[in-house]
């Protein structure tokens, strides 16, 4: 081989292992860690945001057998409610929103992480495999009282 086409190849090889290695990267963060953007979940005006269903009943309900949806507002300075509990192995699916400020919704251990809009619904599943204490934060500055808006999903055994 001349030492063109080797210089060539140097240049050549990278620059379509590169492209390659980062399409894999999305492939197995998207199907094999389902991390992923929230998808586009609806509309909520955010003033009577209180008295709109599901939102003027916050709380978790059972959808089936270990499938959980627990419909999240989140306020100045706080989240209802601030206390989940779901059976370990459940699938849970957060139909959150913020009343007045841009919150976020951020919960350990799992692939939530999102943005709260006042008026925008935002939707995310998580997985609790296995039991414990799952914090919940806020983690878009949000005034005086962010640093105490914090939850827990309270992940206990499976009978
Ligand atoms: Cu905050």
């Amino acid at each position: 081989m001349n030492r063109t086409l080797l210089y060539e190849l140097a240049w050549i090889l990278p620059s379509i292992a590169i492209p390659i290695g980062m399409l894999v990267a999305i492939v197995v963060t998207t199907f094999g860690m389902q991390i992923h953007v929230p998808t586009y979940a609806g509309v909520v005006r955010a003033q009577t945001v209180g008295e709109t269903p599901p939102f003027d009943q916050p709380g978790v309900a059972q959808l089936g057998p270990g499938r959980y949806q627990v419909t999240l507002l989140a306020h100045t300075w706080a989240f209802q409610p601030n206390e989940i509990r779901v059976p370990a192995g459940s699938e849970v699916e957060f139909v959150a929103t913020s009343r007045d400020v841009i919150h976020g919704l951020l919960i350990e251990g799992t692939n939530v992480n999102v943005m709260l809009v006042p008026g925008r619904i935002t939707r995310m599943k998580a997985r609790f495999p296995r039991p414990g204490e799952y914090l919940f934060i806020c983690h878009e500055y949000c005034g005086i009282g962010h640093h105490v808006m914090f939850g827990k999903v309270l992940v206990e055994a499976a009978p």
